[in-house]
């Protein structure tokens, strides 16, 4: 039971998916002009749209419970705060997110069952589990930093209410960026046992975050329509490339190491070479047989079911607002 949002006629729109409104439509995305939701866009736009707003808005909720369950044991009044602020900002971020999706005419309450039955999918980081306090720190350093570069560069796309959502999902993940890079120096210029815990933490992480770009270009399904109508402003390799361009370099200054005996820059292209990931794997994390696919698909189907009476009482209190007085 959510409020808003409106019911889109998938048949009226595969009427309207002409050829010439086709052409208009993709000669306003080359000139870089933002599509708004009363505007036409082809329903393949609106599919692809609907898909990665909602994978988005998912990882964004269930991105809250890793490091959520730290909170009780952060290190510290100052870490707790800032730990709880950033985890509220990350469920903030979902809700402007799942507002965003809805102007494509998919509701929330779709889109929620859809997590909890398991038919959408969310990021691939967040089915690992948190085992110590060092992982928050890399979580917050190098997950947040790869969020920042892949919406960064997806805020200058397409579709207004999305962009306009990351832009200021994007200010708030600078300061989470920060806060992790200060928890991971703190760890890493600290006695051994802090060092040994933050280097344990990035190499089990260092997989997961090779992942989090998505599938090598060769074998991403989606790539090409998506950089054509500028959903995706970057390809999943370019992306990653960025990443190990701007953050190798600061993982090694702090002489952490990077479990991965390929990595090196070529100087000649200008591009990093890697171990190529395995994508089996990265296949049956994202399809839920992950280590923790299960445990956090049943605490969010527990917040969904626990919270159902407070949406209730707002959708009433709002009734009463909007209901004439007698
Ligand atoms: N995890 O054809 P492609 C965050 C799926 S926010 C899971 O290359 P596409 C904040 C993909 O959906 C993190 N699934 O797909 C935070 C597709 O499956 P489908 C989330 C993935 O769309 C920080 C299949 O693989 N960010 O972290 C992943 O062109 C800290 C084939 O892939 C976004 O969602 C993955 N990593 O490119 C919160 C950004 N990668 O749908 C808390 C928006 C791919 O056909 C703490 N999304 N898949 O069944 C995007 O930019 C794109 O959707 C990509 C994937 C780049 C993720």
């Amino acid at each position: 039971m959510y409020g808003g949002g409106y019911i889109f006629d998938e048949s009226a729109s595969t009427e309207l998916d002409d050829a010439k409104k086709l052409e208009a439509f993709e000669a306003r995305i080359e000139a870089g002009e933002k599509i708004e939701p009363s505007d036409w866009m082809p329903a393949e736009y609106r599919k692809q749209l609907i898909r990665m707003i909602e994978q988005h808005a998912h990882s964004e909720i269930i991105g809250a419970l890793p490091e959520g369950t730290w909170i009780t044991r952060a290190p510290g009044f100052k870490r707790k705060l800032a730990l709880m602020a950033k985890v509220q900002d990350e469920v903030g971020h979902a809700q402007l997110l799942y507002s965003a999706a809805e102007t494509l005419g998919k509701s929330r309450e779709d889109m929620i069952n859809d997590l909890i039955s398991g038919k959408s999918k969310y990021s691939n980081v967040f089915n690992y589990p948190a085992e110590t306090w060092a992982d928050t720190a890399v979580i917050a350093w190098l997950i947040d930093a790869g969020a920042i570069i892949n919406q960064v560069a997806n805020s200058k796309g397409s579709y207004g209410p999305y962009c306009r959502a990351l832009e200021r999902i994007c200010t708030e993940e600078s300061f989470h960026l920060k806060y992790g890079h200060d928890s991971v120096v703190f760890l890493a210029t600290g006695t051994p046992v802090q060092r040994a815990m933050v280097q344990d933490a990035l190499t089990r992480w260092w997989k997961p975050i090779m992942h989090f770009f998505g599938p090598s270009d060769k074998i991403s399904v989606h790539n090409t329509i998506m950089m054509k109508w500028k959903l995706k402003m970057a390809s999943n390799d370019d992306m990653r490339q960025k990443f190990l361009d701007m953050y190798v370099p600061k993982i090694w200054d702090l002489g952490l190491n990077i479990p991965d005996p390929e990595l090196r820059k070529d100087e000649a292209t200008g591009k990093w070479h890697y171990t190529e990931p395995d994508w089996e794997e990265f296949k049956r994390v994202i399809n839920g047989d992950g280590p923790c696919n299960r445990e956090r698909l049943a605490v969010r189907k527990m917040a969904e079911e626990k919270g159902e009476w407070v949406r209730r009482a707002l959708m009433k209190q709002d009734e009463r607002y909007i209901t004439p007085l007698a």
